[in-house]
């Protein structure tokens, strides 16, 4: 079912290796315009808007939209208390490790009484968007939340479609999540509307405006975070998710075929893609593949995902051309199943695991780390969510007269290099003044 592309002494550039497995074709294009409707609709008619929108995609009508407290209590309390547990260890695992990646403020003495600091401001509201169609992940709601709360944002409002099935309301995982997270403000809205009532507020609903959209969605959402992109701030787009492995000899072709087909039971679009220079391995995989794959509960999308051609085992001549392939592709999730791996060497990976008791699985709920990560090859240019996503540096100069008077002439000299001699005036004023000042005495 995975098919094999035998690459062995070819001698292929970046972009021609990346032609070797397309990424499975996105309806992006053809989404923005619509989104951008939406968004606009949102924009101009608020709530009617959202309602209409939500009888037309969802199915839901005469719901609240702004979810009441009580909604909220009463999903906690239905909650499996097992999987309270499990949440509350994940919600743990991933403060701490966001909480040690915040980063510290950078405090620059360049001379006696001249001092620049760089210091993480977090933006004051932020808008997160849990998805709730094929897929409902609890584990969505933390991985979006936690770092906000730990960036130190005041108001994180959180919207999800509203469920026919559950009335019009927003799924009840979903609503316990929030409720374990303490987030109060919630909103049964879905799809590229949500984005848009974000950005541009629902004075109705009493939603005011964010400053940041998160979270992931399908094309219409991510089309719509898109749109709204000059007016608020919003993170990678986190499409199909994506798992590369790269493994030698040494690794278990067991695990490897159970960690690709973990992520093909996402979505029929799901990329997973082996690379080795094993040609035993590839062959092992192969075989395991096809009998997991049919065993699983969701067999139907994993044979999908797996048959299309965003998904293949690809044989090289070496680890180095293994890094090249990887790097090139930059895949959402990277696992190396390496006698010696070096991950350093693998530069464009929204994350990496290393080593066979490192699977993405680990990463999606328990590790620690952030499961909202780049798809698609943005992780050439983005990173996955962290409490970073939600400060923004500022620097802060603070220069006393002495200090300024060391570098009075150079600014002088520059100004007047652009044309700019107020820029310069502005400056000597300041020993204008005082000289004036002690003069008077
Ligand atoms: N692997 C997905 C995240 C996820 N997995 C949620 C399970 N639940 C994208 O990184
Ligand atoms: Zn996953």
């Amino acid at each position: 079912m995975l098919r094999t592309i035998d690459l062995r002494g070819h001698a292929l550039s970046p972009s021609d290796l990346l032609a070797v497995v397309p990424r499975a074709e996105a309806a992006f294009d053809k989404a923005l315009g619509t989104a951008a409707t939406l968004v606009a609709d949102v924009a101009s008619h608020g709530e009617d808007a959202l309602r209409s929108q939500a009888a037309r995609f969802d199915g839901a009508e005469g719901h609240a939209i702004r979810v009441p407290q009580a909604h909220l209590d009463e999903a906690l309390a239905g909650l499996d208390p097992a999987v309270r547990v499990a949440l509350e260890e994940a919600i743990g695992r991933v403060r701490r490790a966001s909480a040690a990646q915040v980063p510290a403020p950078a405090v620059t003495e360049l001379e006696p009484g001249a001092r620049v600091t760089q210091r993480w401001q977090p933006v004051r509201r932020v808008g997160v968007y849990v998805p709730g169609g094929k897929a409902v992940y609890p584990s969505s709601v933390v991985m979006n939340v936690v770092p906000a709360q730990v960036a130190g944002v005041a108001q994180i409002a959180l919207a999800s479609p509203p469920q026919r099935d559950h009335r019009g309301r927003v799924h009840p995982v979903i609503l316990a999540a929030a409720r374990l997270l303490g987030v109060q403000e919630v909103y049964a809205m879905g799809g590229a509307g949500a984005i848009g009532a974000f950005a541009h507020g629902v004075a109705s609903l009493g939603l005011d405006p964010v400053d940041v959209v998160t979270g992931p969605g399908n094309n219409f959402v991510a089309a719509a975070k898109r749109v709204v992109a000059g007016t608020v701030g919003t993170d990678a787009e986190a499409g199909a998710t994506e798992i590369l492995i790269v493994a030698d000899d040494s690794a278990d072709p067991v695990l490897v075929a159970a960690d690709l087909v973990s992520q093909a039971e996402h979505d029929e679009q799901a990329a997973a893609v082996l690379v080795t220079a094993s040609e035993a391995l590839a062959v092992a995989v192969g075989v395991e593949v096809a009998r997991r794959a049919g065993a699983t509960r969701h067999a139907d999308r994993v044979a999908v995902s797996l048959a299309g051609p965003q998904s293949a085992i690809v044989l090289v001549d070496d680890l180095a051309t293994a890094t090249a392939f990887s790097n090139a592709y930059a895949p959402e999730h990277l696992e190396l199943h390496l006698a010696d791996a070096r991950p350093e060497d693998f530069v464009h990976a929204g994350a990496v695991f290393v080593g066979a008791d490192s699977p993405v699985s680990l990463g999606d709920y328990l590790a620690g780390s952030n499961h909202v990560l780049p798809t698609g090859g943005q992780a050439r240019y983005s990173s996955g969510l962290s409490a970073a996503t939600f400060l923004r540096p500022q620097q802060v100069i603070e220069y006393d007269r002495a200090a300024l008077d060391r570098v009075r002439e150079a600014i002088v000299t520059l100004a007047d290099a652009e044309q700019l001699p107020a820029h310069g005036e502005a400056v000597e004023a300041r020993f204008a003044v005082r000289e004036g000042l002690e003069t008077a005495d």
